[in-house]
C-alpha cells in the first residue's frame, strides 16, 4: 500500500470560481485521490480557501461585509459547490485559520534564524483619513497617459498602462476617496531567496519525470535571473498573519502582516493540522515531517500554469530554508487554461459558466467528464457548447449509457432480473477479455502518471468495447435460435456494467455508484483480477435496470444555454 498526499492549488476566496479553474487543480486532484483510494492506497487530499490579502478586502468591503464574516460566509459557499462536484477532500481548510497562523509564524522564525531574512526599509502611500498605507491598487487618480479618471495605482483599465501610484494624477484612497495622502517610509521582511538559487536550481534538475508545463516555467524564472529575486512577504495591512518571529514579537514590524503568498501554500500543512483537530486524523506530521513517517510518502501537487512559480520556487525555498525535516513536493502537475468560446474565462469581468451555475443545469457528472476529457494539458483547450453538447451526449449517452441500457432492458424482458446462466465463453470472449486487459492496464499506466485525458480516451475506449462486442455478438438475433449463447452475452455484459461502476468512479462518481448498485455491488474495488472481477456478477444475482443514467442535451437546451451564458455574470 503506498501513501499519496495531495493538494490542489487553494481557491482565493473572493468570490465562486468559474470551470477554468475547477479543471485545472481542484477537478483533476480529485481524479487521482479517487483513483488511489479506489486501489487501496492511503490518501490524504486536502485543500483550502486562500482568505488573506488586499483581493478578500476588496471583496468583503464590496459585499458590505466585516471581513472575518465574509470569508467564513464564502468558505461555506465554496464549501458546498465542492460537494456538488463531488470533490473528495479528507479536508477543506481555511488559510485564515489559527493552524496555519501559527505555522506561519513559526516558518518565518526559521527562516529567520537561518539568516534568510533581511529587513528592507521602502516608499509606501499613506492615508490620513483611512489610518493606513495603501496597496497600490487602492489609489485611485487621473492616468498620465490618456486621462481616464478611475485609473488604478497599479494600472489603467482603459489604456493597460502599468503604472506606479506615483504616476497617477490627483490621486485620491480609494477606500475613503480622500486626496490626504502622503508617500511614507516603512519597513518590510523579505525572504532571501536569491541565496538558494543553486540549491533550488539542482532540485528541480533532479524532477527529470515533471511535465514540461512545469519544469519550463520554473527555469525560465530560475534563468531569468528576475524571477528568484528576494521578495518581500511582509504587507501593510489589517487582514492577514500578523508578522511574528515564531512566538515572539518581531521588534518594528508591530501593525503589519505576512504576504498572502507566504502564508497561501503554509495552509497545505496547516490544512493537515485543521483536519486532525476537527477529529478527522489523528496523525498530520507522519503526513508532512520526514523525521515523523512522512519519508514514504508520495507528494503530488496540482495548480494552474500561473501558481507554478510560487509552487517550484517561493514554496520550495520557505521549506528548504527552514532546515528542517518538512516534505518536500515530489511531483507536479500543472495545466494550461481552458478557454470560453472564443475568449478567456474571467472571474472580474463574469465571462464563463461559474461552478454553481454549472450545478444548476447538469448533473456535476456531465461536467466532471467533459472537463477532464478534454484538459487543457499540453496546450490551452476551449469550451463551446456544441463540442460539449456533442461529446457529452457521444461518451455518456451513446456509447456507457446505451450499453448499460440494452443488456439489462434485454436481460429483464427475456431472462427476468437475475443474472442468467448460460455456458462457457466462445473466441468472442476471450478477445474481449484480452482487449479489456491491455485497455485496463494503459488506463491504470496512464492514471499513475497523470495523464488526464489519455486516461479519460482509454476509460471511454473501454466502453466503446462493451458496445462494439453486444453489436458483434447481437445476443437478440442469437436469442432466437440459441438462448443459452444469449445468456452467456448477457451474462458477461452485466457484469461489464459492474466493471465500469468500479473503474469509472474516478470520473464520473455518482453514475459509477449508481451502475455498481444496480449490479449490487457497494464496494468499490478496483478489478486487480480482471477474470475475477467479470464473474462478481454470479448466476442468479439480482440487479435494477438503471432508469435514465445519461439524458441527452437537446438542441433547445444548448441554445438556451449558450445564450445564457453569453454576457458576464451579473
Ligand atoms: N489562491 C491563486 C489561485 O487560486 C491562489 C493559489 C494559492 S495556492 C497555495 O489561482
Ligand atoms: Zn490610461
Amino acid at each position: 500500500m503506498k501513501r499519496i498526499l495531495i493538494t490542489s492549488a487553494i481557491p482565493y476566496i473572493n468570490g465562486i470560481k468559474h470551470l477554468g479553474n475547477l479543471v485545472g487543480s481542484q477537478l483533476p486532484a480529485d481524479l487521482f485521490a479517487r483513483y488511489h483510494r479506489a486501489r487501496g492506497n492511503e490518501v490524504l487530499f486536502l485543500c483550502a480557501t486562500d482568505e488573506h490579502g488586499t483581493p478578500a478586502e476588496l471583496a468583503a468591503a464590496k459585499a458590505g461585509k466585516p471581513v472575518e464574516e465574509y470569508c467564513a460566509d464564502m468558505h461555506a459557499v465554496q464549501a458546498k459547490i465542492a460537494e456538488g462536484f463531488r470533490l473528495s477532500f479528507d479536508h477543506f481548510g481555511r488559510s485564515s485559520s489559527a493552524q496555519n497562523k501559527e505555522l506561519t509564524q513559526y516558518f518565518a522564525g526559521c527562516l529567520a534564524d537561518q539568516g534568510l531574512i533581511a529587513e528592507v526599509d521602502e516608499q509606501q502611500v499613506y492615508s490620513h483619513a483611512d489610518g493606513r498605507f495603501l496597496p497600490d491598487r487602492y489609489i485611485e487618480g487621473t492616468c498620465p497617459n490618456c486621462g481616464y479618471d478611475k485609473a488604478r495605482g497599479d494600472q489603467c483599465e482603459n489604456c493597460t498602462k502599468q503604472l506606479e501610484p506615483t504616476d497617477l494624477i490627483e490621486p485620491r484612497s480609494a477606500v475613503s476617496g480622500s486626496t490626504d495622502l502622503e508617500v511614507r517610509n516603512t519597513r518590510h521582511l523579505y525572504l532571501r531567496q536569491s541565496s538558494l538559487r543553486q540549491e533550488l536550481s539542482d532540485w528541480i534538475a533532479q524532477k527529470t519525470d515533471w511535465p514540461v508545463l512545469t519544469t519550463s516555467i520554473a527555469k525560465k524564472w530560475l534563468n531569468d535571473g528576475d524571477g528568484l529575486q528576494d521578495r518581500g512577504i511582509t504587507r501593510d495591512l489589517d487582514w492577514g498573519v500578523p508578522v511574528r518571529r515564531g512566538n515572539a514579537p518581531w521588534p518594528g514590524m508591530e501593525g503589519k502582516v505576512f504576504y498572502v503568498w507566504f502564508d497561501a501554500p503554509i495552509e497545505y500543512i496547516a490544512s493537515a493540522r485543521e483536519w486532525v483537530d476537527a477529529g478527522k486524523g489523528d496523525d498530520w506530521q507522519r503526513w508532512w515531517r520526514t523525521d515523523k513517517g512522512a519519508e514514504d510518502v508520495r507528494y503530488v501537487q496540482f495548480m494552474g500554469k500561473d501558481n507554478v512559480p510560487f509552487h517550484t520556487l517561493s514554496f520550495p525555498a520557505t521549506i528548504l530554508g527552514s532546515r528542517e525535516p518538512w516534505k518536500l513536493v515530489d511531483y507536479i502537475k500543472s495545466f494550461n487554461y481552458l478557454n470560453y468560446d472564443g475568449g478567456q474565462f474571467s472571474t472580474s469581468q463574469g465571462r464563463g459558466i461559474f461552478m454553481d451555475q454549472a450545478l444548476e443545469i447538469l448533473p456535476p457528472d456531465y461536467w466532471r467528464w467533459w472537463l477532464l476529457s478534454h484538459a487543457p494539458e499540453t496546450s490551452d483547450s476551449e469550451f463551446t457548447w456544441d463540442n460539449f453538447q456533442a461529446d457529452v451526449n457521444k461518451d455518456l449517452a451513446d456509447v456507457l449509457g446505451n450499453f448499460v441500457s440494452r443488456v439489462t432492458k434485454f436481460c429483464r424482458s427475456k431472462f427476468g432480473e437475475t443474472v442468467p446462466e448460460g455456458g462457457g465463453y466462445g473466441p468472442r470472449e476471450t478477445a474481449l477479455i484480452a482487449d479489456l486487459q491491455n485497455r485496463l492496464e494503459s488506463y491504470q499506466t496512464h492514471m499513475e502518471a497523470v495523464e488526464v485525458r489519455k486516461s479519460a480516451a482509454e476509460l471511454r475506449a473501454i466502453w466503446a468495447l462493451g458496445n462494439e462486442y453486444l453489436q458483434a455478438a447481437e445476443p437478440w438475433a442469437v436469442y432466437k435460435t440459441n438462448p443459452e449463447e444469449a445468456a452467456t452475452i448477457i451474462r458477461l455484459s452485466l457484469n461489464l456494467i459492474g466493471l465500469y461502476g468500479q473503474i469509472s468512479a474516478p470520473f464520473i462518481p455518482d453514475a459509477a455508484q449508481t451502475l455498481r448498485q444496480a449490479m449490487g455491488q457497494t464496494d468499490p474495488l478496483w478489478p486487480e483480477d480482471l477474470n475475477q472481477a467479470l464473474t462478481r456478477c454470479a448466476v442468479g444475482d439480482a440487479f435494477n435496470v438503471p432508469e435514465n443514467l445519461f439524458g441527452k442535451i437537446t438542441d433547445e437546451q444548448r441554445n438556451e444555454w449558450s445564450q445564457r451564458f453569453s454576457g458576464t455574470r451579473p
